[in-house]
């Protein structure tokens, strides 16, 4: 794809793009970030601390040198054109869900969910989303701009119905956002684990998306975002989420607002890189 740019494969990302079953696709997007931009070496980071990582998992017993999944490199983006950078990640989205892969989508700031929401949405009409984040990003604009990470799960709520947004872990927001997030399927704030066992039964039967904003761990250990909140989840309760959202039939992710210029230990990466090792541990089948 020439659409694309790769300087290091995730670990043991080896499958040919015909083979694989997942494909993890960067979109560095660093566009609309209000606080302290970087996000756009997020899927380099995670990529480059994923190493650090064993293939072998101890709790899923799983190894991903058995599983047939692709690192498809990060979707090249015309710097200061927003809209077009969308477009052309939902292009890439939309491919990879129509040549029957399982995207895992690296950011890159939390605006690139919407393009890759919208290109699953379009193969899957009943599709809900599952939104882990400290901040509800349901305001309408941002200083009058109705693109950006502020306003992202807003403007998804618009094409897909906010009923189809499952909000957790919330922890800020402003009064209109709590007003709009009335509308949402669910909308749970502070911990993530408590209202997703709530919750799984009535998403059982449904195609879902997950979309991680990695703000949703505390600072402590995720210092490296782009609008750290205090009071956040451990990432022992992101991986028991983790573990739940396996009973669901995910047909996309992504993890999104890796900043690695204020991640100076890499652990944010780090703990990203392990979301997607595991992620891709329970969702891909065993090659052998
Ligand atoms: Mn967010």
């Amino acid at each position: 794809m020439r659409e694309v740019v790769k300087e290091q494969d995730f670990l043991a990302a080896r499958s040919p793009y015909a083979e694989a079953r997942a494909v993890i696709a960067g979109a560095p997007l660093d566009a609309t970030v209000s606080f302290r931009p970087g996000t756009r070496g997020g899927p380099a980071a995670i990529r480059t601390m994923s190493y650090c990582l064993e293939e072998y998992s101890l709790d899923l017993k799983r190894d991903l040198r058995a599983l047939a999944f692709h690192d498809l490199g990060d979707v090249l983006l015309p710097p200061g054109e927003v809209a077009a950078g969308l477009d052309r990640i939902e292009t890439v989205i939309a491919r990879l869900l129509h040549d029957g892969k399982t995207p895992l989508l690296l950011g890159g700031e939390h605006l690139v969910t919407l393009p890759a929401v919208r290109a699953a949405a379009a193969q899957h009409p009943e599709l809900a989303v599952i939104q882990l984040d400290a901040h509800a990003d349901l305001r309408d604009d941002y200083l009058g701009a109705t693109l950006s990470h502020a306003t992202v799960m807003r403007r998804i709520g618009d094409f897909l119905g906010r009923q189809n947004l499952f909000q957790f872990g919330i922890r800020s927001a402003c009064a209109p956002e709590l007003e709009t997030a009335r509308e949402s399927g669910a909308f749970f704030t502070h911990r993530v684990l408590p209202g997703l066992v709530e919750t799984l039964s009535a998403l059982r039967d449904r195609p879902v998306y997950v979309s991680l904003d990695m703000d949703v761990v505390d600072p402590a250990f995720a210092p490296g975002v782009g609008t750290p909140e205090p009071a956040g989840i451990t990432p022992a309760e992101l991986l028991d989420a983790l573990g739940l959202l396996r009973q669901l039939r995910v047909v996309a992710w992504d993890v999104v607002e890796v900043n690695p210029a204020v991640d100076p230990a890499g652990i944010t990466a780090l703990l990203a890189a392990r979301v997607v090792r595991d992620a891709l541990l329970g969702l891909v089948e065993a090659a052998a």
